[in-house]
């Protein structure tokens, strides 16, 4: 390769999480390609390498948030907790990488800054941060769904005399909080982990709720000889769950309706899965995700327990006061969150009844007046899904813009390809149901289709593949019509929908109609000779 000169790939991978450990090894190892994968962060883990956050841990079961393509790796590999915390799940992603010699194919700390495609090559010609160029026929973007942080327009920000950060941008020395005054604003799966951990050393926190939020006992603990060995003996059984029910967990969804047995039957039904605990709560009845009725049974029962735990009638009826449904958004799980209300270092702001006017050097101003503080921790969230692929400034045919493509919001077929971007594949893009869903399981599936639709290309000597427009008209409409099944959208304030970031389109970007449901549909797809694409030479 001459100096300067763009370095040729068969494929190109953006990202080395999850998503693009497993493409890498997929288009590497099973087809033979020439791959190459480009990723900012210094190591591999994706969204975990960011998320160090304090209490920062997966609320999916560490036995079925892991990988499921390789039994040798499924038998070697132990989890410690019934949650794999940030660290164990970075342990987890460097012994795949090690195990499958995938770290020789990834350069870290390379920013792509551009993706541009070239018609007349049928090459895809990427640039990154530090002026590397490279191109490939394939681009895939395994960027994850929750990667872009949301850090809000709060004016006064830059004159804060203590420090900030997003618990999606987490130094990788820590924080410490001892004896020091924290403000933290969010109350979303990340705040609801961090607000235990960090009032546990902080000389007070002060907790800044929008919108109050459902959360359930996650009942964390070390995982048993016994079970570890279960997990061993069941692996292919865990597998078929994980890939046969709606969300991808190793759980089974339960057929009873919630409104069709007696209130005290149903009350032990909540009792016991209370008792449970973490997301597994929302499978105690079949319908509480569709039956408007069905789904307050389960809100008056999280309302009621929110009610018993805070002692503080002022504060429990602040965390109480929830305005969507259960589960709407997505449901947190949690150590201790409602309990640490009730230490005496902890104080709760409600913002929408004292919102917040500005921050000032000394801390944050509400209109009832200031919290001085040393540290403001923004647990605010992510520009979800459609976010990371924006900001690669990914251009397809006669230099159409993503952005351009996608101002009235996502539109693409099955989640992973866009009209007039030819040979981009998006791993767990929206408009596929990969955040409604146990991740690792979908990102297995749409990594394993990917990977045969460039196979089949390839043995048949087929150059491009591109959705149609009527393909990609008709899945948008079934988006929708699968969001609008539910009580999903009823959640009007939710990153589901866009709405935590002012200015972006209000559309219900995954596809709530169920994982194993879409894996059908897609496997059907690929059977009827992918169609809806068009393929050519
Ligand atoms: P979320 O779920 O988007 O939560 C963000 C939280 O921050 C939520 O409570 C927001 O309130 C709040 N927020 C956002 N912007 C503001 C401003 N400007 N002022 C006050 N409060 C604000 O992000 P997480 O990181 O917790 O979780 C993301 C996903 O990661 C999670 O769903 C899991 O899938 C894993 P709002 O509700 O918008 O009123």
């Amino acid at each position: 390769v001459a100096p300067g000169a763009p370095r040729a790939f068969d494929a190109l991978i953006i990202g080395a999480g999850f998503s693009g450990l497993y493409q890498l090894l997929c288009l590497r190892d099973r087809l033979g390609l020439s791959v190459q994968v480009l990723e900012a962060a210094g190591g591999v883990g994706g969204t975990w390498y960011w998320n160090r956050y304090p209490g920062a841990r997966c609320d999916s079961e560490s036995h079925a948030y892991c990988y499921s393509f390789s039994e040798e790796l499924m038998q070697e590999w132990e989890w410690s907790e019934r949650y794999p915390e940030q660290p164990e799940i970075m342990r987890y992603l460097n012994h795949v990488a090690d195990r499958f010699d995938l770290k020789k194919d990834i350069r870290f700390n390379t920013r792509v800054i551009a993706a541009e495609y070239d018609e007349a090559a049928n090459r895809w010609r990427v640039r990154t941060e530090t002026g590397a160029a490279f191109t490939a026929k394939f681009l895939v973007t395994a960027v994850g769904c929750l990667s872009t942080a949301n850090v809000p327009n709060i004016p006064g920000l830059d004159d804060f005399a203590g420090k900030w950060y997003h618990t999606g941008q987490w130094p990788h020395e820590g924080v410490d909080f001892t004896g020091k005054r924290v403000g933290i604003i969010g109350t979303g799966s990340t705040g609801i982990q961090a607000i235990p951990v960090i009032a546990e050393t902080a000389a007070h926190l002060t907790v800044f709720q929008r919108t109050a939020n459902y959360s359930v006992p996650a009942r964390n603990a070390p995982l048993t000889p016994e079970f570890k060995q279960w997990v061993r003996d069941n692996a292919a059984e865990i597998r078929r769950v994980t890939q046969a029910t709606p969300n991808g967990h190793p759980f089974t969804i339960s057929e009873r309706l919630a409104l069709e047995i007696a209130p005290e039957e149903r009350q032990a039904i909540y009792e016991a899965a209370w008792e449970k605990g973490g997301l597994q709560f929302r499978a105690a009845f079949q319908d509480l995700l569709v039956d408007k009725a069905a789904n307050d049974t389960a809100s008056a029962f999280i309302r009621g327990k929110i009610r018993e735990i805070v002692k503080d009638p002022e504060t429990a009826a602040k965390l109480s006061d929830i305005d969507h449904p259960y589960a709407a958004k997505r449901p947190p799980i949690d150590t201790d969150y409602f309990e640490t209300f009730n230490r005496p270092n902890v104080t709760l702001v409600d913002v929408r009844t004292t919102p917040i006017e500005r921050i000032v050097p000394e801390g944050i101003r509400t209109r009832e007046g200031d919290y001085p503080l040393d540290i403001i921790v923004f647990a605010t969230g992510f520009d979800a899904m459609t976010g990371p692929l924006l900001r690669l400034n990914i251009r397809g045919r006669n230099g159409l813009e993503l952005a351009e493509a996608w101002a009235a919001g996502p539109r693409n077929y099955l989640g992973l390809q866009v009209a007039g971007f030819p040979n981009l594949f998006t791993v767990t893009g929206p408009g596929s149901p990969s955040v409604l869903c146990n991740m690792p399981v979908a990102i297995e599936q749409h990594v394993e289709w990917i990977t045969a639709c460039i196979g089949h290309m390839r043995a048949e000597g087929l150059e491009r593949i591109e959705p149609a427009p009527e393909a990609v008209e008709a899945w948008v409409k079934q988006v929708n019509a699968a969001a609008d099944a539910t009580l999903l959208p009823q959640a009007t304030h939710s990153w589901y929908l866009g709405a935590n970031v002012p200015g972006k389109p209000r559309v219900f970007m995954p596809y709530a109609g169920g994982m194993a449901h879409y894996r059908q549909i897609c496997a059907d797809v690929a059977a009827k000779g992918y169609e809806g694409f068009a393929l050519s030479r």
